[in-house]
């Protein structure tokens, strides 16, 4: 351990603790702007410089390390003069577009510009022409608002081992971008978006895709309906001043309504389809000696990953679409027919927590209802940029339910939208309907949490199902290796592509950072236990469904809409 002085107050902290983690220890804020903790720690934008006493220069805190008796002072003029200056000189190469800018009123240069009370800029940047790459379906990059602080680069490389970006250019000319002139949609990035949660500015955003949605609620041939991903229930409050997990699904979907959709869905019916899908493909495998471990199939950014790196892997991957997918294919087929809609004039949109979704949506492969199965993605941001322009008063709304029947769920779809989630909604169905016994109790909590990789062994029937668990690309790529080195003696695994899950999509509100995460997912398994029904196989409206129109699970009609064949 080693003490220190911050401000006047002493400070005890481990050895290679940098001062400005030891400065939020006693609640002492040095702002950053490139900063990520454990991701990127560069000490580039000299905004954290503090004064060390004894020290010729300022130092950036959050790359000095604290030493034994060291006085640190984070408050004094020359700090506040420093920081001011290095401001100014990031705005002199920055355009002034804050009223139109994506991240207005949440952009943390602007917030910094504000606490130090800039009103003016003294110098004259060179401000070069840059173009604006709106290549990909889920994200654009807009290098003149980029600051070079390089967390997007960090999280690419480090958290999601993906380097679709990096720097390019030299001197007033380098950007962020894809390498030898790609953009990126010919890059390899997978869309996650995690590189826009990281942005401080608006550099980095997703494709807005609101006016489609607005045109198709404006059009009276069209019969619009929407699903909601498990995860945005649990974030969407934060953009309304509500604690983060905060589970608000009777306002959002109140506030869906009042948006003019003709029905409002839950992405969790086909949450649960999944499971009794998904389940029954792994006992299959299992049964008839086929391709182990099965890995999930739902996190489009992980698709897109091992489509990439691992394509040799792909026959472990299930065949199962996405509920996303398997709602909007039934969307355009059972739902059109039963409510006597023309397939053709169903406007189907999907709220995720996720860019990458937008992806997703415009596959080839997913149009198996003759039409493209779902036809606009908004993150949920988008869709709080809808409320906002439309009025809603989102925290004083009475709540409301969904519309039957593909609102109706279980809380082992809601959980979805956690790491894990889908292992433990598969495990209480799988064990149920292979030994034909009730759980004693369907937490399985050793699959829940923060840990990068999670493994579990349950005994179902005779067999030790061996299950492992990974969030966020890095994690995957461990288990990855592992599969490719022979290591991995499991029978099913569950990837997704964000950390902490969907809950950690790219699509959420900013911030998302590890706390949130955790509340996020608290907030989860608040909305599991409270639902009437926790196992997939007890939905009601899916024993209907496959009564009335698949017949059973893996059937044709399933292998039909539910099912498809990704290829490298
Ligand atoms: Fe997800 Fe999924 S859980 S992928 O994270 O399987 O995005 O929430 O909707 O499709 O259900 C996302 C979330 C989401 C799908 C489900």
């Amino acid at each position: 351990m080693v003490t220190l002085t911050i401000d006047g107050k002493e400070v005890q902290v481990e050895q290679g603790t940098t001062v400005l983690e030891a400065a939020k220890k006693v609640n002492i804020n040095i702002p950053t702007l490139c900063y990520l903790k454990d991701i990127n720690v560069i000490g580039a934008c000299r905004i954290c410089v503090v004064e060390v006493k004894g020290a010729r220069t300022l130092q950036a805190a959050c790359v000095t390390p604290a030493t034994e008796n060291m006085v640190v002072l984070t408050n004094t003029a020359a700090v506040r003069n420093s920081r001011r200056m290095t401001l100014e000189l990031i705005l002199s190469n920055h355009p002034f577009q804050c009223p139109t800018c994506v991240r207005n009123q949440n952009c943390e240069l602007q917030s910094l510009a504000e606490a130090f009370g800039i009103r003016e800029v003294h110098y004259q940047g060179a401000n070069p022409e840059h173009v604006v790459d709106d290549s990909s379906v889920s994200l654009v990059r807009d290098p003149e608002k980029c600051i070079l602080c390089r967390r997007c680069v960090s999280v690419c490389e480090k958290v999601q081992t993906v380097c679709a970006i990096g720097p390019q250019g030299r001197g007033f000319d380098t950007v962020i971008a894809p390498g030898v002139d790609m953009v990126l949609a010919e890059s390899n990035c997978v869309n996650c978006g995690q590189c826009v949660l990281v942005c401080p500015t608006g550099a980095l955003c997703e494709r807005d895709q609101t006016e489609q949605v607005w045109a198709a609620l404006a059009d009276p041939k069209k019969h619009v309906v929407v699903q909601t991903a498990p995860a945005v229930r649990v974030a969407i409050g934060e953009m309304f001043g509500m604690k983060p997990g905060s589970v608000a699904t009777g306002q959002m979907v109140a506030a869906i309504r009042k948006l003019g959709f003709d029905k409002v869905f839950d992405t969790d019916f086909t949450a649960d389809l999944t499971i009794m899908e998904e389940g029954s493909e792994l006992i299959e495998r299992i049964g008839t000696g086929g391709v182990l471990p099965l890995i999930t199939s739902c996190s489009p950014g992980w698709v897109k990953f091992i489509e990439h790196f691992y394509p040799a892997l792909l026959p472990h991957v299930s065949t199962c679409k996405s509920p996303q997918q398997m709602f909007g294919a039934l969307a355009k087929t059972f739902y059109a027919e039963k409510a006597g809609v023309d397939p053709a004039d169903v406007f189907s949109v999907s709220i995720m927590p996720c860019t990458a979704k937008k992806f997703e949506a415009q596959r080839p492969e997913m149009n198996s209802s003759g039409y493209q199965d779902v036809d606009v993605v908004l993150t949920t941001r988008e869709l709080c940029r809808m409320f906002k322009q439309a009025g809603i008063n989102f925290n004083e709304l009475p709540e409301e339910n969904y519309d039957d029947p593909l609102g109706i769920s279980t809380g082992a779809a809601v959980i979805f939208g956690a790491t894990g989630g889908v292992m433990e909604a598969a495990l209480r169905t799988v064990y149920e309907i292979v030994t034909g016994e009730t759980l004693a109790s369907v937490d399985f909590v050793d699959v829940r949490g923060l840990v990068g990789v999670k493994e579990a062994s349950v005994k179902v029937g005779d067999l030790d199902v061996k299950v492992a668990v990974a969030h966020g690309l890095g994690n995957a790529r461990k288990l990855l290796d592992a599969l490719q080195a022979g290591e991995a003696n499991y029978h099913f695994i569950e990837i997704m592509c964000c950390p902490g899950g969907c809950i950690g999509g790219g699509g959420q509100p900013i911030p998302t950072n590890y706390e949130i995460r955790q509340q996020r997912i608290d907030g989860i398994y608040t909305a599991d236990e409270a639902m009437t029904l926790r196992k997939s196989h007890e939905n009601p409206a899916i024993q209907q469904l496959y009564k009335e129109f698949l017949e059973k699970p893996l059937g044709h009609k399933s292998h039909e809409l539910l099912h498809t064949k990704y290829t490298p």
